[in-house]
């Protein structure tokens, strides 16, 4: 849904214009030095780039899931590691406060995201917890006013970053299921909690993750999500499966870049004569990048606007992550080859867009979790319709 086509227009104006303008040119600088220039981070707060996805009351934008889309596809067309300055925050790091949270969580929390003045992460995965997320064993026991945390969390995006990170803590040792994880609001300065050393990663420099460790972390009360127990996974996965719509639209905005900087090069190397564009074997390589990119591209906006129009979209968001992500790669794999020779060499940037996309289909779900995800559902659903 799009509340205001003249607004949309306007930011998604603004939006393309810092890509191409300010990200574009320094992208090769974020690869090599593994950091974001500060600059760069100050203009995304002004554009209001931290405030997307937080309701109008808190300062934020309030975007629907269609217009967060659209900005996505704006944002994919540059590194990847840009979208994660702010990802996290207008992610999975404050989607569970937004879903979940109290009034007072959220006129404590949220307007300090919209602004940028506070990162959000989100801390989920463990050292022995990554797909079976509700295996988790971060415990989190109560004690007075407090919960006393213990545990590690594992490849937290923006964690030596963040000011706030959403935290899946067992509180019913004695249930080992979903049942017995809540979710908490634990600010970084909590003492007992520490980062570890930031993970070298196969791509996406410049975006960091690494370990978040709570020794007796002692939380006050007031930070569990919804002043509620036991809710904490279901909160994981209603955020995940906004999250996953989110990062298939990156997907498509990225194929799209892969595939102008393939049709630049085709129309300018030269080989046997004539420009590489001309031979029917590469035609077909961009040819099948186009229409893959295309079907992902209606398919995340059938599943934005179903979820916009208040639909269960568990299905769609993960048909259209597991095609997005898996389609990404394939674009990426076949630029490369269309570069051919300079598809390998780091000059031309394309083979750290064929590491950087490798990501997709891992994160937030690996491509076999939704295919888990997807499956399930539609079992379910005819078990219902079958009445077994
Ligand atoms: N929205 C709301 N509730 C949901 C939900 C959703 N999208 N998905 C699951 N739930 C609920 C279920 O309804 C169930 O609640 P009830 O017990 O009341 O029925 C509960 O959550 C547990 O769900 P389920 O039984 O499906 O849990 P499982 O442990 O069997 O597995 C998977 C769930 C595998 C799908 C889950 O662990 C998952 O998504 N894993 C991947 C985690 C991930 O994406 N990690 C990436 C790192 S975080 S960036």
């Amino acid at each position: 849904m799009i509340r205001d086509q003249s607004t949309m227009d306007a930011l998604l104006e603004t939006v393309d214009r810092f890509v191409q303008e300010r990200l574009v040119p320094v992208e090769a600088l974020v690869a090599e030095t593994n950091e974001i220039p500060q600059e760069i981070v100050d203009e995304m707060k002004y554009i209001g780039l931290f405030g997307l996805t937080i309701p109008e009351e808190y300062g934020g934008l309030g975007l629907t899931m269609e217009e967060e889309a659209r900005v996505m596809f704006s944002m994919g067309r540059t590194s990847p590691s840009f979208r994660s300055v702010f990802g996290t925050t207008i992610g999975i790091g404050s989607q569970g406060i937004v879903l979940d949270g109290t009034m007072e969580q959220k006129t404590k929390y949220l307007p300090r995201f919209a602004s940028g003045e506070w990162i959000g992460s989100f801390a989920l995965t463990e050292p022995d917890a990554g797909s079976d997320a509700a295996s988790l064993r971060t415990t989190a026991v109560r004690d007075g006013d407090f919960y006393i945390i213990n545990g590690t969390k594992r490849y937290i995006t923006n964690a030596p970053q963040a000011s706030a990170f959403t935290v899946m803590a067992r509180t019913n040792m004695a249930d080992k299921s979903a049942q017995g994880v809540s979710a908490f609001i634990v600010e970084a300065t909590t003492p007992g909690l520490s980062i570890g050393k930031i993970d070298k990663k196969m791509g996406q420099q410049g975006a960091h993750t690494a370990d978040v460790v709570f020794d007796a972390c002692r939380v006050p009360v007031s930070q569990l999500i919804g002043q509620v127990e036991g809710q904490g996974f279901k909160t994981a996965m209603k955020v995940l499966e906004k999250g996953r719509i989110h990062l298939a639209a990156l997907c498509v905005g990225t194929a799209e870049r892969l595939i102008q900087d393939a049709l630049r090069y085709a129309v300018e190397r030269k080989q046997f004569g004539k420009p590489i564009g001309e031979f029917q074997l590469i035609q077909a390589m961009l040819a099948d990048s186009q229409t893959e990119t295309y079907a992902a591209k209606c398919m995340v906006l059938d599943a934005a606007r179903r979820r916009d129009e208040g639909h269960d979209v568990s299905t769609e968001a993960s048909c259209s992550k597991l095609f997005a992500s898996e389609m990404c790669g394939r674009v990426a794999d076949r630029v490369v080859q269309i570069f051919g020779g300079a598809g390998y060499i780091a000059d031309y940037g394309i083979e750290r867009f064929y590491r950087d996309v490798r990501l997709f289909r891992i994160y937030e779900g690996t491509s076999q979790i939704q295919q888990l995800v997807i499956a399930r559902n539609l079992l379910k659903e005819k078990r219902a319709a079958m009445g077994v």
